[in-house]
């Protein structure tokens, strides 16, 4: 960890000059970078479960070898987590007899299944070799942010000790929470203010579109009746060869240029008029972004950068942390109120004294 490895340094150095030890610390939290919510800390796992990080990368490192589209799935699964009642692993939750979940709402009908394996697995790994200790909504946030790094993406510290809701979302809450792609501008920074996310937040984590794929009836409401003015024509045209009609259950990469790629060129497809959808090209043509969008094509550090930092802010919204909710032994379910059958899934959580010791 960064934080860790610099306060040893510190100490070091400490012995000979002081002052360049308070540098060197405010250094490191800079590049630890971003305001962490109380509960959630740099350092969670160190004694509960060190491996945690590496055992998902690893993992995440051979599925994403054998297929790096997942990525984009895991990328998008946090996303939709975040939104929609917070961080709190409910997009994982199936539905049940009492009404629709967040996992039947439309948006999600286009969330990828194997991301939801993909994140048990991890889960099942994870315990194997520590016990019920880490939840699913932190593994969702740690594969989302590898599956950004193992694509060419920066690579950050992630604030971790989120906590796995009790409840999950409503179909329509999944609806009013996140924003659907024929959204102008003004509705996007409108919905994302009601999260504390500005104006360059909503750029950069629609910078998330330079990986994955689309269905056809995401943005064929741009080629028919009538074409977006907005669209290239050369780009619009190859859609339509792939989209036919608005119920073509075909797909198309979001970036044309760099499809698996994670990298900055998304904005060099929205300056060439070549976004997939209205939320994304609006972003360009909108004066109060136009200029973020710019700044992004021309400087892919300054993307990087900004994206870490909006990834952190966004993987915090309304997380639960201490003794709220729980650490599901099944990511798809939550936790019987049966300590029978929590023993015979996995070892028992470890006791409360056990991970407060990590804040
Ligand atoms: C501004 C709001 C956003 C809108 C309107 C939006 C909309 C969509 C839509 C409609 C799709 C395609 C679904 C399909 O037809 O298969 C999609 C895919 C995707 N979105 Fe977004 N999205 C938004 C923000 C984000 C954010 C913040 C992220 C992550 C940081 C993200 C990451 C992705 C990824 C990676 C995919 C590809 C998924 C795959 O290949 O399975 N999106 N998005
Ligand atoms: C943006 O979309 C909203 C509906 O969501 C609409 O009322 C508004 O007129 C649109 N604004 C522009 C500039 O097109
Ligand atoms: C988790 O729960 C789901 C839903 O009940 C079930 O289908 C699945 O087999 C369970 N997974 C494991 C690993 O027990
Ligand atoms: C508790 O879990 C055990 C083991 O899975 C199961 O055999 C038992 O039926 C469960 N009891 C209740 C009351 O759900
Ligand atoms: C990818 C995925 O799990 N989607 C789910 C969305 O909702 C339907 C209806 O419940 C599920 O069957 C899908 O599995």
């Amino acid at each position: 960890m960064a934080s860790s490895s610099s306060v040893s340094a510190c100490f070091i150095v400490s012995l000979v000059v002081i002052s360049s030890c308070l540098l060197i610390v405010s250094e490191a939290k800079t590049s630890a970078a971003a305001p962490i919510v109380n509960g959630l800390s740099w350092t969670f796992y160190k004694k509960s479960c060190p491996k945690a990080e590496s055992i998902i990368r690893t993992q995440l490192k051979k599925v994403f070898k054998k297929d790096i589209g997942q990525a984009a799935g895991l990328l998008r699964l946090h996303f939709h987590d975040c939104f929609v009642q917070g961080c709190d692993g409910s997009v994982l939750l199936d539905g049940s007899a009492s009404g629709p979940s967040e996992q039947e709402a439309i948006p999600n009908l286009t969330l990828r299944k194997e991301a939801f394996e993909i994140i048990d697995d991890l889960r099942e790994r994870v315990h194997k070799a520590c016990g019920r200790v880490v939840s699913c909504s932190d593994i969702v946030a740690i594969a989302a942010r590898d599956s950004v790094a193992l694509s060419g993406g920066p690579d950050y510290e992630l604030p971790l000790g989120r906590r796995d809701g009790l409840t999950f979302a409503t179909a329509q809450a999944t609806i009013d929470n996140l924003v659907p792609p024929d959204a102008n501008t003004t509705f996007i920074l409108n919905r994302l203010a009601t999260k504390n996310l500005d104006k360059t937040d909503a750029v950069a984590l629609s910078g998330g579109h330079t990986i994955g794929i689309s269905h056809c009836s995401s943005f064929t409401d741009r080629l028919y009746p009538t074409q977006d003015p907005t669209m290239d024509k050369t780009f619009a045209n190859n859609l339509k060869k792939t989209c036919p009609a608005s119920d073509t259950p075909n797909t198309v990469f979001q970036d044309i240029r760099t499809p698996n790629v994670f990298d900055n060129k998304y904005y060099v497809d929205l300056m060439n008029r070549q976004g997939l959808f209205t939320s994304d090209q609006d972003l360009y043509t909108d004066k109060r972004t136009r200029d973020i969008v710019k700044s992004f094509a021309v400087d892919e550090k300054l993307f990087f950068d900004q994206f870490a930092l909006s990834m952190i802010k966004m993987g915090q919204m309304s997380v639960l942390t201490g003794t709220l909710g729980e650490v599901r032994a099944n990511c798809s379910i939550r936790n019987p109120d049966n300590k029978s059958y929590l023993a015979s899934v996995v070892d028992d959580e470890v006791t409360d004294e056990g991970w407060s010791a990590e804040f």
